[in-house]
């Protein structure tokens, strides 16, 4: 998709003057010629990192980031939030937050497997990596979906892979969020099985992961 920087500036404006109505137009214009997610990934999150930007440069107040990341959950809420589909057979899968509460990429990356067919359980917010890899554990998953936007937790996320190797269990963990992102190497050195820096992406990693053709 291909965002002018005039599209990005209104959507960016509807956002801090919490203009849901003005949002909801630009996002359902641009609905007419891109697929759903594509709209969120090019246009509405590009717009919020914006305004976070704007926040670390001591521009804005931390209210604002908030009461325009809520604006962008209702629009999740009205656009991606799609009917299940029956997938072929699959392992279980749940997706948690690990400790933070940015809670916009799993919501996110749920829809973009959802609309996939994928089925996943979200487990919302995990505050205890042991917990969280126990109850994987106890529950029988395949594969534990882990998102995270503050490096602290995403650190975190070898103590969930360490308490697995000890209960023996053979659940994967599927990382992603911001510091998965700007670092590569992350990934790796918390041990988790794969990454991905984008919910659209994410059907394609599952589908290499679980060897479904
Ligand atoms: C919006 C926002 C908030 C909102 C969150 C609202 C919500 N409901 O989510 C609010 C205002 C609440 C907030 C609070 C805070 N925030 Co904040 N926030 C942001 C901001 C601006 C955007 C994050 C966002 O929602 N992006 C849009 C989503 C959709 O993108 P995403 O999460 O990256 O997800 C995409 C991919 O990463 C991927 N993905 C995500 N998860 C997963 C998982 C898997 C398995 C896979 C494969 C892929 C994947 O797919 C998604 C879609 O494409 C970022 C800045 C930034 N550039 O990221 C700071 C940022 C994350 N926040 C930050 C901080 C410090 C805080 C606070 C501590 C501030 C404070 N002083 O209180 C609190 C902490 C709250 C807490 N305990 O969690 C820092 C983190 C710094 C760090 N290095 O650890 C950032 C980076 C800003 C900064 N540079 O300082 N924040």
């Amino acid at each position: 998709m291909n965002v002018s920087s005039h599209v990005l500036n209104r959507v960016e404006a509807a956002l801090l003057d919490l203009d849901l109505e003005a949002l909801r137009s630009l996002v359902v214009e641009a609905l007419a010629t891109t697929p759903k997610l594509e709209v969120f990934e090019a246009l509405v999150e590009p717009a919020l990192e914006r305004i976070g930007r704007s926040w670390e440069d001591g521009d804005l107040a931390l209210a604002q980031v908030y009461m325009a990341s809520r604006l962008v959950e209702r629009l999740v809420e009205e656009h991606l939030v799609a009917g299940l589909l029956a997938h072929r057979t699959q392992p279980l899968m749940a997706m948690a937050v690990l400790e933070d509460h940015h809670l916009l990429g799993k919501r996110l990356v749920l829809a973009s497997l959802r609309m996939s067919g994928w089925l996943v359980a979200d487990w919302g917010v995990a505050s205890d990596p042991v917990h969280l890899a126990e109850r994987a554990h106890a529950e029988g998953l395949g594969i534990l979906l882990i998102s995270t936007l503050m490096d602290r937790s995403a650190r975190r996320v070898a103590e969930v892979v360490g308490t697995l190797k000890l209960l023996g269990a053979s659940t994967r963990v599927v990382v992603g969020g911001a510091p998965f992102r700007l670092n590569p190497e992350l990934c790796r050195e918390v041990g988790a099985d794969a990454t991905a820096a984008e919910a659209s992406a994410v059907p394609a990693l599952l589908e290499r992961l679980v060897g479904v053709s």
